[in-house]
C-alpha cells in the first residue's frame, strides 16, 4: 500500500487516517455525500433534505464530475447518483468505482442510485453495475432516510474495521519497544527497495549498527535502564534519518538501516551522523545517567547491481565486526561485491 511518497515508510501500503471516520459515534454531522443529478431542482430539493439531517453534502451535476469526486482521497463515502446524466451514467460511475475497489487500501463507497424507470431490467443493470441500492423516482424523504441508514452503518464498520486492520498492522510490523520496523518488517523494505535500486538505478545504501558494551549497560544499571536507553537510542536514530529512509530493529541492541540513493559517500556520512547523534549526551534513566556508543558497518549496492538481502547484510556485517574489532563507536566501510555464486545463478 504505497503511494507517490518513497514507499520505505510502509512495509505494505497503508491508507492514511486522513481517510478515515471516526470510528465511534459518528453522528450524521461527520458524513459527508455526494449528490450527483442534473436536474437542479432535484438536486437542491436532495442538498436540502440531506442537509437537514445533518450530512455534508457536495453536489455535482454530470457523471463525470461525480467520479472526479469519487477518486479523491477524501472522497464521500456515501454517493446517491441519478441514473441519467450527461457525461457517465450512473450505472457507469458505479462499475467504475467497484473496478477501483480491489486496489489494496481503498476505502468502500455506498452508492444509491437514483431512478425514475421502474422496469426490473433496468434495476438488475444498476445492481450489477456495483449500486447497493436504489431508489426510484418520485421518492418521499422518509423512504430516503430508511435507504441511508444501512449506507451509514457499511461506512462506520468499514471505517472500524480499517482501524483495527491498521492497529494489526501496526503490531506485526513495528517493535513493541522501539517502534522502530521489527527485524521482519526492515528486510522486507530492504528486499523491496533493493528491487528498486536495480529497477530505476540508483545506489542503495546499509548500515548496521550495534551498541557497544551493552551487555555492560544491563549488568550496571538494570535491564529497565536498559530498555529505556534502547528506546532513546531509537529515538535519536530516528531522527536523524531523512523520511524515505528506513530503520529497523534487527536484533537486541542491532539496528538495521536501509538508505534508497545512497552511494559510499552518504552512506559513510549518514552512519557517522547518526553514531555522533546516539552517543552526543548520555542518556538519562531513573537508574543512573548512562554514557552510551554504537559501532556502524556501512556498504551500498553500487548502481545497476544485483544482490540478494542477505548479501548485502553480511557486507555490513563484515564491516560492523571491523568497527568493533578496531576499538568501536566508529563506522567502517565494506565495499560490496556480487558473490561468484549470484552471478554463476
Ligand atoms: P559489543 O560492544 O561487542 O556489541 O558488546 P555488547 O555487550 O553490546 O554485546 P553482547 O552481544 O555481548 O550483548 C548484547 C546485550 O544486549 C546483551 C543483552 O542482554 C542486551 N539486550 C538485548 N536486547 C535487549 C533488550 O531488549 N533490553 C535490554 N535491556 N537489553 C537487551
Ligand atoms: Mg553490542
Ligand atoms: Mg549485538
Amino acid at each position: 500500500m504505497v503511494a507517490d511518497r518513497r514507499i520505505v515508510q510502509t512495509p505494505e501500503g497503508v491508507p492514511d487516517g486522513g481517510n478515515r471516520l471516526a470510528p465511534h459515534n459518528m453522528g450524521a454531522t461527520a458524513v459527508q455525500v455526494l449528490i450527483a443529478d442534473d436536474s437542479p431542482v432535484s438536486r437542491r430539493l436532495l442538498e436540502a433534505v440531506l442537509r437537514n439531517w445533518g450530512y455534508q453534502v457536495i453536489t455535482v451535476a454530470s457523471g463525470t464530475e461525480a467520479w472526479e469526486v469519487l477518486q479523491r482521497r477524501d472522497s464521500p463515502r456515501l454517493a446517491i447518483l441519478d441514473w441519467m446524466m450527461p457525461g457517465l451514467s450512473g450505472p457507469e460511475v458505479c462499475s467504475l468505482v467497484r473496478a477501483r475497489q480491489d486496489q489494496p487500501g481503498s476505502v468502500y463507497t455506498y452508492i444509491i442510485l437514483l431512478t425514475s424507470r421502474n422496469e426490473k431490467d433496468d434495476l438488475i443493470a444498476g445492481m450489477e453495475a456495483g449500486a447497493d441500492d436504489y431508489l426510484v423516482k418520485p421518492f418521499d424523504n422518509s423512504e430516503l432516510k430508511v435507504r441511508l441508514g444501512p449506507g451509514r452503518r457499511i461506512v462506520q464498520l468499514q471505517a472500524q474495521l480499517l482501524e483495527a486492520h491498521d492497529a494489526l498492522r501496526e503490531q506485526a510490523t513495528r517493535d513493541a519497544l522501539t517502534r522502530l520496523w521489527n527485524r521482519h518488517a526492515i528486510w522486507e523494505i530492504l528486499t523491496r527497495e533493493l528491487s528498486r535500486s536495480q529497477r530505476e538505478g540508483i545506489p542503495l545504501g546499509l548500515v548496521l549498527g550495534d551498541l557497544d558494551h551493552f551487555k555492560l549497560v544491563n549488568d550496571t544499571y538494570g535491564h529497565i535502564a536498559g530498555d529505556a536507553v534502547l528506546r532513546e537510542v531509537s529515538a535519536r536514530l530516528a531522527a536523524s534519518i531523512r523520511s524515505y529512509d528506513a530503520a529497523g530493529r534487527y536484533g537486541g541492541e542491532e539496528f538495521l538501516i536501509v538508505l534508497p540513493g545512497c552511494d559510499e559517500a552518504s552512506v559513510v556520512q549518514t552512519a557517522d551522523r547518526i553514531r555522533t547523534q546516539i552517543s552526543a549526551r548520555p542518556v538519562p534513566t531513573q537508574d543512573g545517567v548512562v554514557s552510551i556508543t554504537a559501532s556502524f558497518g556501512a556498504t551500498a549496492l553500487p548502481k545497476g547491481s544485483l544482490a540478494a538481502p542477505e548479501n548485502l547484510v553480511r557486507a555490513a556485517d563484515v564491516a560492523l565486526y571491523k568497527a568493533k574489532q578496531a576499538g568501536r563507536d566508529r563506522t567502517v566501510w565494506q565495499p560490496f561485491s556480487t558473490p561468484l555464486t549470484n552471478i554463476a545463478g
